[in-house]
């Protein structure tokens, strides 16, 4: 692997290249209108790219304060850089590096609670947007509703002097300062891959508010209602892999200067929002942003043909030993299988957007699978399933069974997950199964031990909760689950492949 030349300057506002800045106004604090909670690679090259684009094209107080959660690496690096970091959009032909240069501070939410919880209650901020993962939205996925017995929503719950700890509590208590001072209205903006993100935040939020003390509620309550705040639903997408020294080097050598916190992104970007914001926002269309009275389809069509197909590619190739997304579509098995999920059970769930060409979406899907030189790993991809499948499989699969056919693909998915996250005894689901990280492993790790077959692991599993509370009324999906299960424990991804196949 290529290495970074340590002779290079540090990227910062006075080193970066005038050539590969996205625009040309460099923002002060008092320019924020965005905070940005999730300082991860996604927003970075992706909201961050649209706001960079809104921001060449029209002038406004739209820079981002990115807040991080818990970890101080990234905002610390950014701070080094004088909050400046390379995008490195990687396709087969090579590198293109922008400098999209649209944030005007960074905060960590663990360490600075206060100075967060001050900018997003602050008149200047129109827009809070998130990136904070399925899993940050601390909704229970039986039920779908607010996750009550979360220590940390029932510490936010209590408030009291101390800020509060989760995204739900940071945004309420926002809200709160809001209605009670300036009341000056706001965008509450997921950019999460939830179906229907901006409605699930918007129930969540009142769940909050009902939960609340009554002294607490009635004023924010009524503020809610009476329409200061605005939730949309968007879509968002682009492939955006953890960042590695192949990216620091390539940053080296296009730009000849040393970024540590380089975003490698795939070339296609997309996002769909509604146009229903309480206050103004960025033009983001200069991006390439589209906005739509109805995002749903959208939405759909990407978290179920992509982000489900997703987990199946990289669930069956973690276990057929694939460090890859592209190493994983390459192995033919594994890529009919996409396909036949992709086309026999998902698409049947929604309905094709008028402007979307679907055969060309889908060769284009297979052709982004294919990045190799992006390298996105399936133990990324992988990570966090318990909360990315229940966002993705039980509607569709709830579709097919209940109009009496068994989605064996569906199960397929479900099964190559399990057989990553909790293994039989004596079956090694391999290193890049094993480095997949997962809130739900230890809890099913205990299902597993508890029950002594697959079947019943799999009717445990589906019992529990893990995706919503109409699977167990379908005895049938579990026991294929458990059938899969045997056959990737006993003749492997292929085999168990092929089995779907022929069903
Ligand atoms: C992926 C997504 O990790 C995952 O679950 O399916 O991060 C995917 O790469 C993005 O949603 C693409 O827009």
């Amino acid at each position: 692997m290529s290495t970074v030349p340590t002779r290079a300057a540090r990227l910062t506002a006075a080193t970066a290249p005038a050539g590969a800045l996205a625009h040309h106004r460099a923002l002060s604090p008092a320019d924020t209108g965005i905070v940005h909670l999730g300082l991860g690679n996604f927003h970075r090259a992706h909201q961050a790219v649209y706001t960079a684009a809104a921001l060449a094209r029209e002038d406004g107080a739209w820079g981002v304060l990115g807040v991080a959660g818990r970890s101080t690496d990234v905002a610390d690096a950014l701070r080094a850089q004088d909050l400046r970091y390379t995008v490195a959009e990687v396709s087969p032909d090579g590198v293109r590096c922008t400098i999209p240069a649209v944030h005007t501070g960074v905060l960590v939410a663990a360490h600075e609670p206060e100075q967060v919880q001050r900018a997003l209650a602050a008149p200047g901020t129109r827009v809070v947007s998130l990136t904070v993962t399925e899993h940050g939205y601390t909704y229970s996925p039986r039920t779908g509703g607010l996750d009550l017995d979360h220590p940390g929503i029932r510490a936010d719950l209590r408030g009291g002097r101390t800020a509060p700890r989760t995204t739900l509590g940071r945004i309420v208590r926002a809200l709160q300062g809001r209605a009670a001072t300036h009341g000056a209205p706001v965008t509450v903006l997921s950019c999460d891959n939830l179906v229907g993100n901006g409605d699930h935040t918007r129930r969540l939020v009142e769940e909050f508010i009902d939960h609340l003390p009554a002294a607490e509620r009635a004023e924010v309550a009524a503020w809610l209602a009476a329409g200061n705040v605005a939730f949309p639903n968007t879509m968002v997408d682009r492939i955006v892999p953890a960042t590695t020294d192949a990216e620091r080097a390539a940053v080296a050598e296009a730009l000849g200067l040393h970024d540590k916190v380089p975003v490698p992104a795939e070339p296609f970007t997309m996002w769909v929002l509604e146009d229903c914001f309480a206050a103004s926002r960025p033009a983001w269309e200069a991006g390439g942003a589209l906005f739509t009275d109805d995002v749903e389809p959208y939405e759909l069509l990407k978290v179920r043909l992509l982000n489900g197909t997703h987990s199946l590619i990289a669930h069956l190739g973690a276990l057929a030993g694939c460090d890859t997304i592209p190493q994983s579509t390459a192995l033919p098995f594994v890529a009919e299988a996409a396909r036949a999920v992709l086309l026999d059970e998902y698409l049947p769930s929604l309905t094709v957007p008028d402007d979307v060409d679907l055969d060309a979406y889908v060769a284009q899907l297979f052709t982004r699978w294919a990045n190799s030189a992006l390298g996105h790993r399936t133990r990324q991809v992988g990570s966090d399933g318990s909360v990315k499948l229940r966002q993705r499989v039980p509607d569709p699969a709830l579709l097919h069974l209940r109009a009496g056919r068994m989605p064996h693909h569906l199960a397929l998915t479900v099964a190559a997950y399990l057989s990553c996250m909790a293994p039989a005894p004596g079956f090694d689901p391999g290193e890049h199964a094993a480095a997949m990280a997962d809130p739900a492993r230890e809890r099913l790790r205990a299902l597993r031990s508890r029950t002594h077959d697959a079947r019943s692991f799999a009717t445990a599993v589906l019992d529990d909760g893990l995706l919503g509370d109409a699977l167990p009324d379908h005895p049938a999906f579990a026991a294929r689950i458990g059938d899969f299960l045997d056959l990737l424990r006993t003749h492997g991804p292929r085999a168990a492949a092929t089995e779907a196949a022929r069903s």
